[in-house]
C-alpha cells in the first residue's frame, strides 16, 4: 500500500497550488493510494521540525514529496529580512559612509535570512526522509516546484542521495515513480546516481489534459486546507494554461514551462473556479506564466472569461499576468464584466527600440491602444507597470523615452491609478541575459546563481555600468524623500534631470539601429 506525504516547503503564506494539482492528479490516477498534503506555510517557524516530525510519525509514508517555491529574494519590496534591493544599492552605491554600513547591515540581515532558508528547508528534507525511514526502509524523496525547477543544477550537491530531483510540472513523473515504470526520459535526475543533462531545462514537458481539481477530495487530505479561507484578501491559485512561447531575454517560465501552450478547457477551469466559490473564495490569481500568451489564444481567453461571465459567480475578482498587446475591445470588456481588479504589466521599458533588443516581441503602440479599450471598457482600478532598467543598451535617451511612454499611461487610466513598479532583474540562470553575460565577460561559466555574496550578487542584481551608479543614485534619492511612493519619486527625479523625449519617439525603432544591436540578438537557447 503506497502512502505519499506531500510536504509544501516553508513559504510567505500564498496557496500551494502546486502539489494541490499533483496531489489531485495522483488521486485520480491511483485512486486507492492514501494521500496527505502538509503545508509549512501554515505552521510558525519554531514548530517547523517538531510538527514534520509528528505528521510523518502518525502518517508513516513511503513516498516524500516536497515541494519548494520560492529561493530568490530580489524584490524591491520590503520581505524576508527587510528591502533587499534597498539594502544591496545602499551598500554598493551610497556616498555617505553611514548609508553605506546601514546598507552593508541591512545586506547582512538579508542575506543570513537567504541562508538561513535555504539551509533550513535542505534541513526539512533530510529530517523527514530520516523519520520517514524509521517505518519504511525503502521510503523515496522526490523534490520538485518553482525553485528547483530554476535551481535545479546547484541543488545536487545538498540534497540526500537517491533524491529524484524535477524541473517543471510533476504530474507524470510521479505517475511513473509509483508504476515503478522508467522515468529517465522525464525532466528530472537522481542525486548520486544521475547527473542532470545538458539543456534539460529546454526539453518539453510531458502532455497533460487538466481536468478540474476535486476539491473535496483535497480538503479530506489537507487539514488546514481552510488556513488560506480565512482572510477574504487571499487570492486563491487557479491555473487555465501552461507554457509560454515567447523570448524575453530575461524570463525564465518560458523554460520551466515549455514553449508550447497547452490551454486547460475552460468548462475545467470555471468548475474548479466553482468548488472554490461555494467555499467562499472570490478572489482568483489564474497562475499562468502568461493570461494571454499571443494574439493566437485571445479566443480561448474569451471563452473562458465568457464562461465565468454565464456561471453566475457574483463579486469575483481575478488577477493574472497579461501581456497587454493581446488584448481586444472585446476581451477588455469581459475581463472588466468578469472582476479583474489589479492589473500587471511587465513592460519592461517604454522604449521601443529596446523592447526590440530584449526580445520582447511586442510593440509599445498597440499596448497604448489597449490599455485605452480597457479604461473605455470601464476598468477603474490600480495598474501596475513593472518596468526595469538598465537591462541592456539604456541610454538617456532610452530613459526619457519610458518617461513619456509612463506619462502617456498615467493619462489614459489617470496618475493615481498607475504605479510604476521599480525593478532590476534579477538575473537567473538558463535565459538568453545568461548568456549574454558569459558572452560578455560580466559571469565567467560555473559561477553559482545562488550565491548570495556581494561580488556575485553585485552582477546578479542586474544594474551594469555604465549606468548602473547614476540608477544607484537616483534610487537612494527616492527612497530618502519618498520611500512610500519609490516608484513614482522615482520618475518624478529622473524627469527633473533628464527631462521627457516625445512619445512618438519612444514608439518608434528606427531600422537603422538594427546595426547596433548587441550581440543578445544573435543568441540561440
Ligand atoms: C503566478 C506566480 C506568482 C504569483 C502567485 C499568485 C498566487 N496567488 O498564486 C505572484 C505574482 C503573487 C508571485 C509572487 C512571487 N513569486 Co512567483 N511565480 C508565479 C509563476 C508565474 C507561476 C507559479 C504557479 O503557481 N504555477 C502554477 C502551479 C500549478 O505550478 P507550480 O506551483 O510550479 O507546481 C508545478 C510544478 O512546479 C511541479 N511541482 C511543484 N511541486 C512539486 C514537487 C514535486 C516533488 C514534483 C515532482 C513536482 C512539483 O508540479 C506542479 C504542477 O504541475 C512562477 C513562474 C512559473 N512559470 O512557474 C513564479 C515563481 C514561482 N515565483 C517566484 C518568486 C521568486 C516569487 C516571489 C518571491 C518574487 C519576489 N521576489 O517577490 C513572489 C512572492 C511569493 C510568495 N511566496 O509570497 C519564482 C520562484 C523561484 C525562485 N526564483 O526563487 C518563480 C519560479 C519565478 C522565477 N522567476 O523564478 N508569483
Ligand atoms: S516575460 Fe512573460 S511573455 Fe516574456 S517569456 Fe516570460 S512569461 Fe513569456
Amino acid at each position: 500500500m503506497q502512502k505519499i506525504l506531500y510536504v509544501r516547503l516553508p513559504c510567505n503564506p500564498i496557496f500551494p497550488i502546486g502539489v494541490v494539482y499533483i496531489a489531485d492528479h495522483v488521486h485520480k490516477v491511483f485512486p486507492k493510494i492514501e494521500h496527505k498534503i502538509f503545508d509549512l506555510g501554515t505552521i510558525p517557524p519554531l514548530d517547523f521540525n517538531q510538527a514534520l516530525d509528528q505528521c510523518i510519525d502518525e502518517f508513516q509514508p513511503n513516498l516524500l514529496v516536497f515541494s519548494w517555491r520560492d529561493i530568490q529574494i530580489y524584490a524591491p519590496v520590503g520581505g524576508r529580512g527587510g528591502n533587499p534591493l534597498q539594502n544591496a544599492f545602499e551598500f554598493y552605491y551610497a556616498k555617505n559612509p553611514l548609508i553605506k554600513l546601514r546598507g552593508a547591515f541591512g545586506g547582512l540581515k538579508v542575506t543570513r535570512a537567504y541562508y538561513g532558508e535555504l539551509w533550513r528547508n535542505l534541513g526539512l528534507i533530510k529530517r523527514g526522509l530520516q523519520r520517514a525511514e524509521r517505518y519504511n526502509s525503502e521510503v523515496r524523496v522526490v523534490i520538485g516546484g518553482g525553485a528547483v525547477s530554476v535551481f535545479y543544477e546547484q541543488l545536487q550537491n545538498q540534497l540526500p542521495q537517491g533524491t529524484i530531483v524535477s524541473v517543471g510540472e510533476g504530474e507524470i513523473l510521479i505517475e511513473r515513480i509509483l508504476n515503478n515504470q522508467d522515468f529517465s526520459d522525464q525532466r528530472c535526475y537522481v542525486v548520486g546516481e544521475t547527473e542532470p543533462r545538458k539543456g534539460l531545462i529546454h526539453e518539453q514537458p510531458s502532455p497533460l489534459e487538466k481536468t478540474a481539481c476535486n476539491y473535496d477530495y483535497i480538503a479530506n487530505i489537507w487539514t488546514e486546507f481552510s488556513y488560506y479561507f480565512q482572510e477574504n484578501d487571499f487570492y486563491i491559485g487557479v491555473q487555465t494554461k501552461r507554457g509560454c512561447p515567447h523570448n524575453c531575454c530575461y524570463c525564465v517560465y518560458t523554460v520551466v514551462e515549455g514553449k508550447q501552450v497547452r490551454i486547460n478547457p475552460a468548462d475545467e477551469v470555471v468548475a474548479e473556479m466553482r468548488q472554490l466559490y461555494d467555499r467562499g473564495i472570490r478572489n482568483f490569481w489564474f497562475t499562468d506564466a502568461q493570461f494571454i500568451p499571443a494574439k493566437m489564444f485571445i479566443d480561448d481567453a474569451i471563452e473562458l472569461l465568457q464562461k465565468i461571465l454565464d456561471s453566475g459567480m457574483k463579486n469575483i475578482h481575478w488577477a493574472s499576468y497579461i501581456r497587454a498587446d493581446n488584448l481586444t475591445p472585446e476581451l477588455c470588456d469581459l475581463m472588466v464584466k468578469t472582476g479583474m481588479n489589479y492589473f500587471e504589466i511587465g513592460i519592461t521599458t517604454g522604449s521601443q527600440e529596446l523592447i526590440r533588443k530584449m526580445r520582447m516581441g511586442y510593440n509599445l503602440r498597440t499596448v497604448l491602444q489597449n490599455c485605452r479599450d480597457l479604461k473605455n471598457a470601464g476598468f477603474n482600478d490600480l495598474v501596475s507597470v513593472n518596468y526595469s532598467f538598465n537591462v541592456i543598451d539604456e541610454n538617456f535617451e532610452t530613459i526619457r523615452q519610458t518617461i513619456a511612454y509612463h506619462r502617456e499611461l498615467e493619462r489614459i487610466f489617470g496618475a493615481d491609478k498607475v504605479e510604476p513598479a521599480i525593478f532590476f532583474i534579477g538575473l537567473q540562470p538558463h535565459t538568453h541575459l545568461e548568456k549574454y553575460a558569459f558572452d560578455n565577460n560580466i559571469l565567467k561559466q560555473g559561477y553559482n546563481p545562488m550565491s548570495m555574496m556581494p561580488w556575485t550578487a553585485k552582477k546578479l542584481l542586474w544594474n551594469p555600468e555604465p549606468l548602473g551608479s547614476f540608477f544607484g543614485e537616483i534610487c537612494l534619492e527616492a527612497w530618502r524623500k519618498n520611500s512610500l511612493d519609490f516608484g513614482r519619486e522615482v520618475f518624478n527625479l529622473l524627469e527633473t534631470k533628464l527631462g521627457c523625449a516625445d512619445l512618438e519617439e519612444a514608439l518608434n525603432s528606427p531600422i537603422n539601429n538594427r546595426d547596433k544591436l548587441p550581440d543578445l540578438i544573435t543568441l540561440s537557447q
